[in-house]
This record gives structure tokens, sequence and C-alpha cells, in this order.
């Protein structure tokens, strides 16, 4: 009875919202027509999200942690989450606003790899060693298909998280086996100049792989890679006893298909063939990778219709693999009746560099990049001391995505994630003596500029209920149901009295309630959603940052501001000359301009306004 009646709620959400043409009932066919701009994406962690199963904490393995990657007690082993949790929470996370799921990769990863010492293990899903099934320690295929299923039911979306740059860690070096690893130095790095593929050992070693020209883009043909046979040019490479059919499918153990050169530094032209940290990087110029990538992806989105993938790593792959790969999975999806799925890559950086993530759209036609330089900006100029001019300079270069401005409004823009870490964590750094209430304001400050500006909002998992983290990576991945980790035990919660030692579902917690609000705003106007974006105004110093959106319909303007200082604000904003009448959407606004094309703005410290004009006549 529950069941229906939440499933009828779901259907009439969507009924009202911006897809008329849906057949009432079905949400399936509903999500389907939705554009990925429309989405409110929501990231986790399933090993760090629910734990809905003790029975699989251990993956099925025995033995201690270093056996079974099980330690709810580290941050850096698997702490217990799961599907079937997850599939507990999906009432949470819709209450939230989320209308798309992007869960961290879900695939059978090596459970603990390192060096002797420093083992960690693969509960965040990034050394894949079984890339057609699902991790043992989130659950079965079966409890997969379930979760997807009633995300379905819901009327949500769900975005998996695939890696082709690397596997897990299987392949070593003779010249630097793991065992032998020093304080990180070894196995460095070995380039093509200095080791051609046709010697074995460096330049005057013996003939090799007679023929093979290489990996330039003219040369990346079948008939050339024939040619290439033994992979011991640069290392001698080799996998150790036990772990020859450790991956599948099956022609991922031929370490052929592998550049095997050593570490990246992600410098010239380790970045493409480099070892992410002795991951075993995939040789994806060869087309037999190519083709073996588009059969697995395809088929995860074959058996589970699943709406999109993000792509790990996707900087580090050439550019060749995804202009064949990208299209190749999109037809794939259209022929399973996915018509709008979304695919956005990592291209991973600290400053804000549109240029180099909008490079990707073009060079590698990657439909879209997850906007780091978004994060970045607002992390200046909300957690720092930096003008709002920041954010208006990244938007002007929205022109250099390939197809500008309507590519920009489907980036996935996002405020915190779970390797540089949390939008709080960042205000404390930087404002140390702010009191918890301003380190709340900027954080939902922040939130709104990602659900009110251009691009598609991704919260993640954690942020709402007031996670903090003390860093990065493993800091800023905390467990949401009780954790038993004393880093995380001893955060101080955002706005709540809670510890992550409780289970933190809390409907009621301050930052979750203004995320709510926000996301109502967004779905109920198609402005904030598809809407050009006008910047009218911006202060070179903690200001103002005001603009309009536009709907693509009616042509109704909806003007949002921010003060990004501690201090109130009295401003004229320029408006559309026609827009005669407002109502406030959120905060307090006017209800008509002070002349035409002037409107008056009250802005309290760190708060922000959404003004909605009536329809232009
Ligand atoms: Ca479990
Ligand atoms: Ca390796
Ligand atoms: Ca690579």
């Amino acid at each position: 009875m529950k069941r229906t009646l939440l499933l009828a709620t779901a259907a009439l959400i969507l009924s009202s919202g911006s897809c008329p043409a849906a057949p009432a009932g079905d949400p399936l066919a509903a999500l389907r027509q939705r554009p990925p701009d429309d989405e409110v994406i929501y990231f986790l962690l399933p090993d760090r999200f629910e734990n809905g199963d003790r029975k699989n904490d251990r993956g099925g393995l025995k033995g201690d942690r270093l056996h079974t990657g099980f330690d709810p007690t580290s941050k850096a082993f698997y702490n217990g989450g799961d599907f079937k949790g997850a599939m507990k929470r999906l009432d949470y996370i819709q209450a939230l606003g989320a209308t798309a799921v992007w869960m961290a990769p879900v695939f059978k990863n090596k459970p603990v790899q390192g060096p002797k010492g420093d083992e960690s293990a693969g509960y965040h899903g990034y050394w894949i060693t079984d890339f057609t099934h699902v991790d043992p320690h989130f659950g079965t295929d079966a409890d997969f298909k379930k979760l997807v299923d009633a995300v379905h039911a819901r009327g949500m979306k769900f975005y998996m998280d695939i890696v082709v740059n690397h596997t897990a860690d299987v392949i070593q070096y003779r010249e630097c086996a793991i065992t032998n690893i020093n304080n990180g130095h070894a196995c460095a790095y070995r380039s093509r100049a200095d080791y051609p593929y046709t010697r074995e050992g460096g330049v005057a070693g013996p003939p090799i792989n007679p023929g093979f020209l290489g990996d330039a883009p003219q040369y990346q043909t079948t008939e050339n890679y024939a040619k290439l046979t033994d992979p011991n040019y640069a290392y001698h490479v080799f996998i150790p006893k036990g772990e020859e059919h450790e991956k599948a499918p099956d022609w991922l153990n031929n370490p052929i298909y592998y550049h095997n050169r050593g570490n990246s530094t992600f410098e010239n032209e380790s970045s493409t063939m480099g070892d992410f940290g002795g991951l075993d990087d995939l040789y994806t110029e060869n087309p037999r990778v190519v083709e073996g990538m588009i059969d697995i992806f395809g088929a995860w989105i074959d058996k589970y219709g699943v709406d999109g993938f993000r792509v790990d790593t996707e900087q580090h792959v050439n550019p060749e693999f995804w202009q064949k790969f990208v299209p190749a999975i999109l037809a794939r999806a259209k022929a399973r009746g996915i018509p709008n799925f979304h695919i956005f890559g990592e291209v991973g950086m600290d400053d804000v560099n549109v240029a180099r993530t909008a490079r990707h759209t073009r060079e590698d036609k990657i439909p879209y990049t997850l906007d780091y330089p978004f994060a970045e900006a607002v992390r200046l100029v909300v957690a720092g001391t930096k003008g709002p001019d920041v954010l208006a300079r990244m938007f002007a270069d929205d022109a250099l995505y390939e197809g500008g401005f309507h590519t920009a409004e489907g980036l996935p823009t996002f405020v915190s994630n779970h390797d540089q870490g949390r939008f709080g964590y960042f205000v404390r750094n930087a404002f140390p003596q702010a009191s918890d209430e301003e380190v709340m304001k900027r954080v939902i400050l922040a939130h709104a500029m990602m659900f009110t500006l251009r691009g598609v909002p991704t919260v993640y998992y954690g942020d709402e209920q007031g996670f903090a983290g003390t860093g990065g990576d493993q800091a800023a991945r905390e467990d949401m149901f009780a954790s038993k980790v004393a880093l995380y035990n001893s955060e101080k919660l955002i706005g709540s009295d809670s510890t992550t030692a409780k289970s933190n579902f809390d409907r009621n917690a301050p930052i979750f309630r203004a995320i709510q609000e926000l996301a109502r705003l967004r779905e109920g106007n198609l402005a904030l959603r598809r809407g050009a974006q006008i910047v009218r105004d911006y202060a070179d110093a903690p200001g103002l940052f005001a603009v309009s959106r536009i709907d693509p319909g009616t042509g109704r303007e909806i003007l949002i501001a921010f003060n990004t200082s501690t201090s109130p604000l009295e401003v004229q904003v320029e408006v559309d000359p026609r827009s005669t009448r407002f109502a406030p959407l959120h905060g307090a606004c006017e209800p008509a301009p002070s002349a035409p094309g002037s409107y008056h703005v009250s802005l309290k410290p760190l708060d922000f306004v959404v003004c909605a004009a009536e329809e232009a006549k």
C-alpha cells in the first residue's frame, strides 16, 4: 500500500513537471524523456551510505582485514554499506529533491592493495578487477538490478561511475616489484624515446616487436597492433602467481593491453600512458581495448538500463579513444530506449581553468565534463576572499565548450566531492575564526549558487547533514550510517549537535532543508534549469553577484542576487525593462522596479534573493 502511494506521488510530481508528453503513471517513460539539464544529482559512495545487510560486509571473503578488506573502524577499508542499504534510503534521497543518483563504481574490486604496511581497500570502487559483476561487498548483481529498478520506479535516474583508464594494480615490473617499493620512488615513468617499443629495456637492448609503428593516431589500427607482441620494452612485466586470471573479461589479463611504462608524473606523455600510482594503465590506443571497453560498458546499459556514465580519469586517456567510445555508447543507449544518456568526464584540477576542461569537449568529443572550474570559483569566492568577478570570468568562458552555453547548461556542477573534500572543510580552513552559523551560511550560499546558476547541481552525500570532513579523499568519505571511524566521529557537524557515530538521515537538518527548498525552486522554474544566464553585475571584492535567468519558452526573467560579503548590501541591479512586476521565490523582493530596467535589491550578509518577474507581455 505504502509502495503504491509512493509511486503515485512520484508520477504526480513528474506529470506536474516539464514532461507533459509522458504517459501518466509510467515513471520510466517520463524519466527517459527528461534532458540531463533537468536533473539534480546526488553522489554517494555505496560503502559509506547505508548498511542494509551485515552478511555481505566481508564480500564473502575470510580472514582479517588484509584478506576481506573489511574494517568498520578504518577510513581506508570497507565500512559495510551496500545496495540494500541505499535502497532503504531512496525515500530520503528523493525527499531532498534529487532526481538522479550517481554512485561511485560498483564493479568488483581488488579487496586490498598497496605495499606492506601501507595497505588499503577498494571500498571506493576505483580498483576494478571484474568489470562484468558488482563487488560482493555491495551485494549481488540481482541486488543491483533491484536497486536500479527501484530508482527508476521513483522517476529517478541512475548514473554509473566507470573507469576505462586503468584496472586494479595486478601487473608488476621485475625492476621495481611492489615488495621493493621504498618511499614511493620505484617504477619511475620510462618514456617512448628512452624505451622505444622496438627494443627490450632501452635503446641498446635487443630488437623486439619488428615493424610496430607505435601509438600515434594514424597507427591505431588492428594491423599495426598485431605487430606488438612483447610487452617488455620499458620494464619486464609479470603477474604474481595466483592472479593470472584475476580480471574479467579474460582479455584484460594479457599485459599486452597495458602501457607498462611505470608511474605517471601527470606531465608530458606520462599523463595518458603512465600508471596512476601503480594501477595498470590500459593501452587505450589499441583498437582491441577500445572495442573491449565498448562491449563491457555497453552490456551494463543493455542489462540494467542505466541513464548515464560519470567517467573517471577522463583526461588520462587519449582523445581518439573517446572519439570512438562516446558515439558507440550513445548509440547503444539509444537502441535501449535511452535517448538522453548523460556522459560526463572527470577532468580534475585545482584552478579555474575553463580552457583545460572545455578542450576535452572539443578534442575528445566527451559530451560534458564535471565542472571543476565552477567548484574552484565558488570556493575562492564563498570559502575564500576573492570577489565574485572570478565567477563572472568563469561563466564568460562558457563559449569555449563545444556547443557553447548549451553544453555548459548540462555540466554537472559541484562544490564538494570525494577527492578534494567538502565545502564546509574549505570554509573552516579559510575562516578558522568563523562561527558555526557563518560556516553554515557560506555552505548554504555555495549550494544556492549551484542550484540557481547554470549547470546540473550535484550534491555530495552528507553535505546536507552538515558533514564537513577534515580534508580530501578518505577524510571526506564519512559514513552516513553510525560510524565506528574515530576520525569521523570527532568531527563537529555544521548546524547540528549530532555526530557521525549516529545514523544521520535527518530531514530536519538545516542544510537538508535549505537544499530541499533550492531543489523545489529549480524543479518549479524552467528558467533555473535551462534558461539563458545574463550576468548583471559583480564586485571585484566580496560583495554582489547578480544574474538573470531567462525562461526559454516565455522569456520570463528570474533575477538572482548573492551577497558574498559579511556586510549588508543595498544595490540597484539592471533588469529587462519589460519586467514590471516581481514576486519573491526566495528572500525579500521589491514588487516593482525603481524605474524601467532598474531594480532595487537589499541583501543581508552571506545571503541571496531569487525574484521572479511576471511573464513578459
Ligand atoms: Ca553490508
Ligand atoms: Ca601495476
Ligand atoms: Ca592512461
